[in-house]
């Protein structure tokens, strides 16, 4: 299964555009609001430099890049969470993602229309906080509902859960966003259990920078960010990378899938099957070797004795796995090992 990152944003700001950049898959683009109904869903390859070293150490008859989702959703406008527009619908796509990548309007042009009359960034992005912070409080509050009996009843779980509940309707009424508050490992277990919107990263793409920067990101709470010309990557996406390359053109389009991988606190890790074929795959930061044998193969994780591991550093100053080998760089990796970003393993079952 691979990590997924929704497309959020007011209608008819670009999210179609960055899409189709994004996936080259011809979709719906249209100057009209609520033009994506239906999510269209996209697999996009994660850029990887070191994939490139290590099928040059390894020599594989295949080279496969690890991979990205990304889902272009319809847009939100106020009152979202209440229903409007296309309200609730959207809502429910964004629990099922990993990320949001929130499209902000940054463009002038007057005859695509803006939702609110004009584009305003600061008020846009307040918009969509607004609505799944009310989101969440609406998820929270009914889910106090139905665990208020138990609690009575003196179910100590269902107490804790509701003093938790309590916290984070206290954050949302703040407008806070439950991403920005500390929260324990029970009540971070709680907020995926509950699917809540607030607690997954955002990156925000300012579509264009046509527009002055009026605000200070910092104080807006945005982290993770980029300014990109959605309509000019569309375009870099219709030509050949020889035409990129004749042309000296340049897309920002892979700096932007670096930083949803960044955000979502991803490293890849890679396997070489026997030399046959090196491939690279994506696992979140900190986890076990475990963990990646699962992403590997179903049956990896119960089968999994050992593992040979060597860092991308070691394999490329040694220029192949047998001089590696030769070297003693070569690692046996137990059950408890933690597998470390550009880790090279040799799963043996
Ligand atoms: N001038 C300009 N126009 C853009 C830019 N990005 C997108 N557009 C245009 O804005 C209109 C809406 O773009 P879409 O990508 O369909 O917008 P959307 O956010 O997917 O809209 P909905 O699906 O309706 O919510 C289209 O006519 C685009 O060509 C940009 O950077 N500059
Ligand atoms: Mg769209």
């Amino acid at each position: 299964m691979s990590f997924s990152v929704g497309i959020v944003g007011l209608p008819n700001v670009g999210k179609s555009t960055l899409f189709k950049a994004l996936t080259r898959q011809k979709v719906d683009i249209s100057n009209y609001p609520f033009c994506t109904i239906s999510p269209n869903v996209g697999i996009v390859q994660v850029p990887d430099t070191r994939l490139q070293k290590i099928a040059k150490a390894i020599k594989p008859e295949k080279i496969i890049p690890t991979i990205i989702e990304f889902v272009d959703i319809a847009g939100l406008v106020k009152g979202a969470h209440k229903g409007e527009g296309l309200g609730n619908q959207f809502l429910s796509r964004i629990r099922e993602v990993d990320a949001i990548l929130e499209v902000v309007r940054n463009f002038k042009n007057e005859n695509i229309a803006h939702i609110e009359g004009k584009p305003n960034p600061e008020r846009d992005i307040e918009i969509i906080k607004t609505e799944l912070l009310m989101k969440d409080l609406e998820t929270v509050e009914k889910t106090k509902e139905n665990f208020n009996k138990e609690a009575k009843s003196g179910n100590k779980e269902a107490i804790r859960k509701l003093e938790i509940m309590e916290i984070f309707c206290q954050a949302l009424n703040k407008g806070k966003v439950l991403s920005e508050i500390e929260l324990s490992e029970d009540s971070q277990n709680l907020t995926q259990e509950l699917c809540l919107l607030t607690i997954k990263p955002i990156i925000y793409v300012f579509n264009s920078g046509e527009l002055p920067a009026t605000f200070d990101t910092k104080t807006l709470g945005v982290q993770n960010s980029l300014n990109i010309d959605l309509k000019t990557e569309e375009e870099i996406s219709e030509f050949s990378e020889s035409e990129i390359k004749e042309l000296a053109i340049s897309s920002k389009i892979g700096e932007l899938i670096s930083l949803c991988y960044k955000t979502l606190e991803l490293i890849p890790f890679y396997t070489i099957k026997g030399g046959i074929e090196t491939r690279a795959w994506t696992l979140k930061q900190g986890g076990n070797i475990l963990d990646a044998a699962e992403k590997v193969h179903s049956d990896f994780k119960e089968k999994f004795i050992k593992a040979e591991v060597v860092s991308f550093e070691k394999l490329i100053n040694s220029g192949s796995w047998q001089s590696a080998r030769e070297k003693g760089w070569i690692e046996t990796a137990g059950k408890e090992y933690i597998v470390k970003d550009g880790d090279i393993i040799e799963f043996r079952i």
